[in-house]
C-alpha cells in the first residue's frame, strides 16, 4: 500500500511543538518542568491527552492505573491493537519532550488517519503511560507494567516524601487500587509495541541524522544505600576514630565511579545523596544515596553492581558504619524485535533518510512492554544529545520527521511478520 496517501499536515510541526508546550505547564512549579505520577499536574496532562485522543477519533480514558489509553478501531470492532505511546511524567527539572513527544505523535498519526477516514486491519491503541521514571515512589515503569500484567502490588505500600502510600495517591487520583490488575492487556489483544522518542544520545545528532530504529535497550540495577555514622561537634572530635556517614558515602561515589569507568559498555551514577543532620558544624551522622547502574549486556552490569556492593560493605566495615542497602529496580537489557525494527528500519528509509540502527542507554516503557509483546523504538534526534534537563531540544523538521516515520510505518505495518519470524 502507498503510504504516501496520507501526509500528515503542513502544519504538523507546529503543532506537535504547541501541544508538547501545553503539556510542559502542567508542572509542579513555574520555574523548572517536574510532572510526578497521581498529582493534579498529571492529572491536567491526561486531560489535555484525552482531549487530542478524542478529536483523533479515539475511544479513550483514564485505566485503572492511572494511564490515558484511547483506541482507534480497525476495520472492524474488536481486533488485535498496535500499541503506540510513552510516557507522560517528568523527572525533576526536565526537559519537555522525554516521554511527551511519543504520545503527542501517536496521537498526530492517529489524527491523520481519521482525517482521511482511514481504517486498517487492525486497531491502533495509544498510552501516556502516568509513571515511567519512578520519581514520586522510586518505582519505575508503573504504567507499562500495569499494562503488561507485571504490577507488583506490593508497591501499592510504597510512601512518598510525603508519607503518603501509592494506594491513597491513586484513590485521590480517582482509582481503586485493587483494580490494577484491571489495566493489563492479553497478548492475544495486541500485535505489538512501538514507541517513538528522543534519543537523549548524541549518535543522531554526531551523524547529521534525524531518525534512527533502535536495536535494544541497555539494562538497569538501581540501588537505594543507607549509611549510619555518630553524628557529632565538628569541632571537638578527632578526625581519627570519626563515623562519618558522608565522608563513608564520598568514598562509595568515588568507588562507583572507578568501577564503571573500568569498562567502556558500564555507566553508573549517584543522582541522589541526602545527608543528616545537614549542618555546617556537625559531622554526618547519615547519608543516604541512590546508585544507577547500567550496560547494554546483563553480565558486565552484574559484574559491576557485584563490585560496587562489595565496596560500599568494606567502606563501611573498615569504617565502622552501619549500612542498609536495597536493589529497588532491575530491569535486563532488552532486544528491539527484529521484525520491527525492519519496518521502522524501512519507514525511517522511505522518507529519504540515511539508516542508523543504534541501542538506547536510557531506559523506556518498552521494556515493560516486552514482557506482554514485542518490542520496537524510533529514536528522533535532540540537541546535543542533552536530556533530563531543560535544556532538552528538538527541530520542529525532525518533529515532523518522525510524525511521518511513524505514519508510515503504522500504514505499512505487517503484524503477519512476527509470525513469519516465529515460524523460522
Ligand atoms: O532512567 C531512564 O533511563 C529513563 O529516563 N527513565
Ligand atoms: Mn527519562
Ligand atoms: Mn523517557
Amino acid at each position: 500500500m502507498d503510504s504516501g496517501a496520507l501526509t500528515l499536515g503542513p502544519n504538523l510541526g507546529p503543532e506537535i511543538m504547541s501541544q508538547i508546550d501545553l503539556l510542559a505547564a502542567c508542572s509542579e512549579s513555574a520555574e523548572c518542568l517536574t510532572r510526578s505520577y497521581l498529582t493534579d499536574q498529571h492529572a491536567r496532562a491526561n486531560d489535555l491527552v484525552l482531549g487530542w485522543m478524542g478529536k483523533a477519533g479515539m475511544d479513550c480514558g483514564v485505566d485503572p492505573v492511572g494511564n490515558a489509553l484511547g483506541r482507534y478501531e480497525g476495520r472492524r470492532p474488536g481486533l488485535p491493537a498496535l500499541i503506540l505511546g510513552s510516557h507522560l511524567d517528568t523527572v525533576r527539572d526536565a526537559g519537555k519532550y522525554d516521554g511527551m513527544l511519543g504520545v503527542v505523535t501517536a496521537i498526530a498519526c492517529v489524527k491523520a488517519l481519521k482525517d482521511a477516514g482511514e481504517r486498517l486491519d487492525f486497531a491502533i491503541e495509544v498510552v501516556g503511560f502516568g509513571d515511567e521514571e519512578g520519581v514520586r515512589f522510586q518505582s519505575t515503569l508503573l504504567g507499562s507494567r500495569a499494562l503488561a500484567g507485571t504490577f507488583d502490588m506490593s508497591l501499592l505500600d510504597k510512601r512518598d516524601v510525603d508519607g503518603m502510600t501509592m494506594a491513597q495517591a491513586m484513590r485521590d487520583f480517582g482509582l481503586d487500587p485493587a483494580r490494577v490488575p484491571q489495566a493489563a492487556k492479553r497478548p492475544d489483544q495486541v500485535l505489538a509495541y512501538v514507541e517513538l522518542h528522543i534519543e537523549q544520545g548524541p549518535v543522531l545528532e554526531a551523524e547529521s541524522l534525524p531518525l534512527g530504529a533502535v536495536t535494544s535497550i541497555a539494562g538497569a540495577t538501581r540501588l537505594e544505600v543507607a549509611i549510619s555514622g555518630t553524628s557529632g561537634h565538628a569541632g571537638t572530635v578527632p578526625m581519627v576514630g570519626r563515623k562519618d556517614a558522608l565522608a563513608a558515602a564520598a568514598e562509595a561515589v568515588m568507588a562507583v565511579e572507578t568501577i564503571c569507568c573500568g569498562a567502556d559498555e558500564l555507566v553508573g551514577t549517584v543522582g541522589r545523596l541526602e545527608v543528616a543532620p545537614g549542618a555546617v558544624n556537625v559531622i554526618p551522622g547519615e547519608a543516604r544515596f541512590s546508585v544507577d547502574i547500567r550496560a547494554a549486556e546483563d553480565m558486565p552490569r552484574h559484574r559491576a553492581v557485584n563490585a560496587v556492593i562489595g565496596e560500599i560493605r568494606e567502606i563501611c566495615a573498615r569504617r565502622g558504619l552501619t549500612l542498609e542497602l536495597e536493589r529497588n529496580h532491575e530491569s535486563p537489557s532488552c532486544p528491539c524485535a527484529p521484525w520491527l525494527i525492519e519496518q521502522i528500519a524501512r519507514a525511517i528509509a522511505a522518507e529519504g533518510i540515511a539508516l542508523r540502527r543504534l541501542p538506547s542507554g536510557a531506559g523506556h516503557d518498552a521494556m515493560a512492554m516486552a514482557a506482554l509483546c514485542d518490542v520496537g523504538m524510533l529514536f528522533v534526534r535532540c540537541a546535543g544529545g542533552i536530556s533530563h534537563n531543560p535544556a532538552e531540544a528538538i527541530t520542529m523538521e525532525d518533529a515532523a520527521s518522525g510524525a511521518r516515520a511513524l505514519l508510515r510505518f503504522i500504514r505499512d505495518f505487517e503484524p503477519e511478520a512476527r509470525r513469519a519470524v516465529a515460524a523460522l
